[in-house]
């Protein structure tokens, strides 16, 4: 398998080399997921365990007290820490709608996230429609193919022609969010949420897998946590162990082939 670095060497897109690039430079496959409401906590998160992450996952929208100072601030910390932006925006409407989503309202999302996602149920006009906005910016989409909860139909056909849409848009397709790695193609990123450090789930149909599985049994790439980090009662401490979990997983692969 090779590296994230050798993977950053052949892909176009810029968000795509810079990722790879950093994951390798930083020693981290670890994106936190900052599900919080306050600012305060996501900004606290943000620089408590900034430098632990190649990824800082935002739901922008649950954010009450959101303003342009926030993302001011995100993007501040970003640089300081070295990680990139990623709204979780799951777009899923016409490439029309989609476009203003992504661009206009009160998040003006373009203008700040480096990563978004979409759900692949409308067509490809979905990724048509942000890519006329993004791809300019040197920004990147990547593709919901699977999801976590029990229950949800993200799975067979669908799957299947979501990896048809990445590849006829290779050049801001970045990749998947899945459960494993779904095609063996070097600048495909495969992240996965629902993780902890323990398999289980929550009471509303989440499930988890470890660090270990899905980076070292299901090739996915970077590991998403949430809840398994920010309600630690030591962040830091935990996003280490995450980390550490990730990276190991990641080692043993790579001397493994
Ligand atoms: P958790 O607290 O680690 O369960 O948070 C998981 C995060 O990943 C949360 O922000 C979800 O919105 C996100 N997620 C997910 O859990 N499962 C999915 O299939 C997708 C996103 Br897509």
């Amino acid at each position: 398998m090779p590296s994230y670095s050798e993977r950053a060497k052949l892909c176009t897109n810029p968000t795509a080399k810079k990722l790879l690039d950093l994951m390798d430079d930083k020693q981290t496959n670890l994106s936190i997921a900052a599900d919080v409401i306050t600012k305060a906590e996501l900004l606290k998160i943000a620089n408590t365990v900034g430098p632990e992450i190649c990824l800082l996952k935002t739901h922008i929208d649950i954010v009450e007290d959101f303003d342009t100072d926030l993302v001011i601030q995100l993007q501040r910390l970003a640089e300081k820490h070295n990680f990139l932006l990623f709204e979780d925006r799951k777009f899923a409407d016409i490439g029309n709608t989609v476009k203003h989503q992504y661009q206009d309202g009160i998040y003006h999302i373009a203008d700040w996230a480096d990563i978004v996602n979409c759900h692949t149920v409308p067509g490809p006009g979905i990724i048509q429609g942000l890519k006329e906005i993004g791809l300019s910016k040197g920004r990147a989409l990547l593709l919901l193919a699977e999801m976590t909860p029990k229950g949800n139909l993200a799975k067979g056909a669908y799957t299947e022609e979501s990896l048809k849409m990445a590849q006829d848009n290779k050049d801001f397709v970045i990749g998947f969010i899945t459960t494993r790695q779904l095609i063996d193609e070097p600048c495909f990123i495969n992240m996965t949420p629902g993780v902890q450090l323990a398999v289980g789930g929550d009471n509303l149909g989440q499930q988890y897998n470890t660090p270990e599985n899905v980076i070292g049994k299901q090739k996915s790439d970077i590991i998403i946590v949430g809840r398994g980090i920010y309600e630690s009662a030591d962040m830091a401490a935990e996003a280490k162990k995450y980390r550490e979990a990730g990276w190991l997983a990641y080692q043993a692969r790579m001397s493994k082939s």
